[in-house]
């Protein structure tokens, strides 16, 4: 079956995925929001369904006072003997850490240290060994991919950290995965940063202390010289097989807004790159080293994309995302609606706003929901982080009530416009496009445009950061918001 990348879309980077008792299980990064590492499952390695998340205690992750990309990053997920393992780290309190499962739907443990410091870990388990690699330096101070064997029981470390690879050559060398597949101990990484000159490099060796030997046509998948394409930043790959014996990479890769726009507001997406293994051992992967839009696969499914996002169709636990430790106390959900209770701290703060958000999946797409605003503000935002943001709100002004549209854009909070309105109660509307944001109010059967936001400007070119827009409702002062009907439906 053909099948279209991204195989998940929106904000859900750095992927790692293992195979378990016939399924395939994917996590991902999730920085300042909370709950930490949303968590999939799927048959066939193209549909993704989210079945919650691995982080949802603030005791496994505290993430109160994280700035925006802090908090947690890329994750790696392995299986073994029966139990799930997620390792991560709080790149904020610059501690790597695993919690365990043995039920992929159930709780995870409380957090195991590891003494080892960089980011990215990841571990390998190999016959009685457990190998925890992470990129950082090692005992001696030496810079690299670094690695240590510990007790998976305790976390504690059964050897020193030693720098076992350099990479190529290539900046920031990152995202370690190691794989013992046959005679040899394949080394995965990532080389050229998170961005548009991002790579998947290779490296194997018969001991996995090395030494290895770099893949002689790394890197081995990048979507660096790719142009006009519109698939960038491919890199941060983990391999996985599936039941026939086929293998996969997922990586994370971006889409431009446009084949002459370098600018990214979805984030970073998950891709699925068919790998095989050349008769010298090698991985060869795509078709020519580079990731595309889209494959064959063989198998008889088909592709499925959620198209529209209601109340009814979501849960709390599992799609929606919020902003470090929300007060569990502002947020009450319905199966038909969702009541927040605002507080002082606004949007504009890296800190813990009522917001309740909903990633962006796709470029076209329009939002709307009827929003019962008691007193204070209260509204839907395209966000970014708290510096690039566009809120289109509901607030009592000097006159009475009003819909005001605000463009946040690098720290500069500008009032694009304020309607006034018969009462606090309203049907708020977003219509995007790649290019452009607009916002619209109607009251009484009557839509008003308020204005529009170039999309560019909530781009992690302009942001900067490692997250992408996330849709939200939010609510500010001490008053309650009532939303009802919410429908985000995506046409591309
Ligand atoms: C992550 C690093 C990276 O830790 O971005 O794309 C960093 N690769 O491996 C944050 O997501």
């Amino acid at each position: 079956m053909r099948y279209e990348n991204p195989v998940i879309t929106g904000f859900y980077p750095d992927p790692s995925v293992c195979q378990a008792e016939g399924k395939y299980y994917l996590v991902a990064s999730s920085f300042q929001y909370f709950p930490g590492v949303p968590l999939f499952e799927s048959e066939d390695l193209v549909n993704w369904s989210q079945i919650g998340h691995v982080l949802t205690r603030p005791s496994q992750v505290e993430l109160a006072h994280v700035p925006s990309s802090g908090g947690v990053f890329a994750p790696t997920i392995r299986y073994h003997r029966g139990r799930f393992y997620m390792v991560t780290t709080n790149a904020t309190a610059q501690r790597n850490f695993y919690v365990w499962t043995d039920d992929i739907r159930g709780a995870w443990s409380e957090p195991v240290t590891v003494e080892q410091g960089g980011i990215d870990p990841s571990l390998l388990f190999d016959g009685d060994s457990v190998y925890f690699l992470s990129n950082g330096e090692d005992d001696q101070g030496a810079a690299g991919i670094t690695q240590c064997r510990i007790d998976i029981a305790t976390g504690r470390k059964l050897s020193p950290s030693r720098c076992i690879w350099r990479g190529t050559g290539g900046r920031y060398l990152e995202a370690p995965h190691m794989y013992h597949i046959g005679p040899w101990y394949y080394l995965l990484a990532a080389e050229g940063g998170t961005e548009y000159g991002h790579m998947v490099v290779c490296a194997r060796s018969a001991d996995p202390w090395g030494p290895f030997e770099s893949c002689p046509f790394n890197p081995i998948l990048t979507n660096r010289d790719k142009a006009p394409g519109i698939i960038q930043g491919i890199g941060h790959g983990d391999l996985v097989q599936d039941a026939a014996g086929g293998w996969h990479i997922l990586t994370l890769g971006f889409r431009q807004i446009g084949p002459w726009e370098p600018y990214h507001t979805l984030g970073r997406e998950v891709f699925l790159t068919p790998v095989r293994f050349g008769p010298d051992g090698w991985p060869r992967c795509g078709n020519d080293g580079t990731a595309e839009l889209a494959y064959e696969l063989a198998g008889d499914f088909r592709q499925e994309r959620k198209r529209v996002y209601t109340f009814e169709n979501t849960d709390p636990a599992r799609d929606w995302c919020f902003l470090r430790r929300p007060a569990a106390e502002n947020y009450r959900f319905a199966p038909d609606g969702l009541t927040l209770r605002g507080s002082a701290v606004t949007l504009d703060e890296a800190s813990s706003p009522t917001f309740a958000g909903l990633r962006q999946r796709g470029f076209d797409f329009e939002l709307s929901v009827d929003v019962d605003a008691a007193g204070g503000e209260a509204g839907v935002t395209a966000y970014m982080c708290e510096d690039e943001h566009y809120d289109l709100a509901l607030r009592r002004g000097p006159g009475g009530w009003e819909a005001a549209l605000r463009l946040n854009i690098g720290g500069v909070r500008h009032m694009q416009a304020a309607i006034p309105l018969r009462e606090g109660r309203a049907r708020l509307v977003i219509r995007a496009d790649s290019l452009t944001y607009k916002f619209y109010v109607n009251q009484d059967g009557e839509e008003r445009p308020l204005g529009q936001g170039r999309a560019k400007y909530l781009s992690s070119e302009v942001s900067g950061g490692f997250t992408g827009v996330v849709l939200g409702l939010y609510a500010v002062g001490e008053d309650t918001a009532v939303f009802r009907d919410l429908r985000v439906e995506y046409f591309s």
